[in-house]
């Protein structure tokens, strides 16, 4: 069944160049692109998109890292796409997250508190619908 996700490129894939590469992954694996936007995260809009991380010790580095420069967000759709989308991006820390993966491929340790490891991914039907109306 056709779903959609909400797939953030993050300031580091931002301020690398790598937007077009991200995206052009994405559109290589035959999904569309139904939404898409650059734009300055707000406080309030990190807030709620990270509130299952509220409490944890990479929180605030986390949010830092997410105002520290412009992300590009967008809607993503196709069959599978929740699940297809974390594929193509790779395990959360970009070490071991495997070659052929955005993560993979164009990420690694920065010796911070948070890792930067270039896009998010929503988890779930519910995550994404709820993520997508914070963002657009
Ligand atoms: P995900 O992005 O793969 O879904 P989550 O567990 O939802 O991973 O974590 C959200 C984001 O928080 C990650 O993408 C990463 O940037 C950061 N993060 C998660 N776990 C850690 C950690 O153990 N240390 C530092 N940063 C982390
Ligand atoms: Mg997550």
């Amino acid at each position: 069944m056709s779903e959609r996700t909400l797939v953030l490129i993050k300031p580091d894939g931002v301020d690398r160049g790598l937007t077009g590469e991200i995206l052009r992954r994405v559109e290589a694996k035959g999904y569309r692109i139904a939404e898409l936007k650059q734009l300055s995260a707000s406080e309030d809009q990190l807030a709620a998109h990270y509130a299952e991380h509220q409490g944890k010790p990479f929180y605030q580095p986390l949010v830092d890292f997410m105002l520290s420069g412009p992300v590009v967000a967008a809607v993503v759709e196709g069959d599978e796409v929740i699940k297809g989308f974390r594929s193509l991006a790779g395990q959360t820390d970009p070490t071991v997250a495997a070659p052929g993966t955005i993560r993979g491929d164009l990420g690694r340790d920065w010796g911070e508190k948070v890792q930067k490891n270039l896009v998010h991914g929503s988890d779930s039907v519910e995550s994404a619908e709820r993520e997508i109306s914070i963002w657009f």
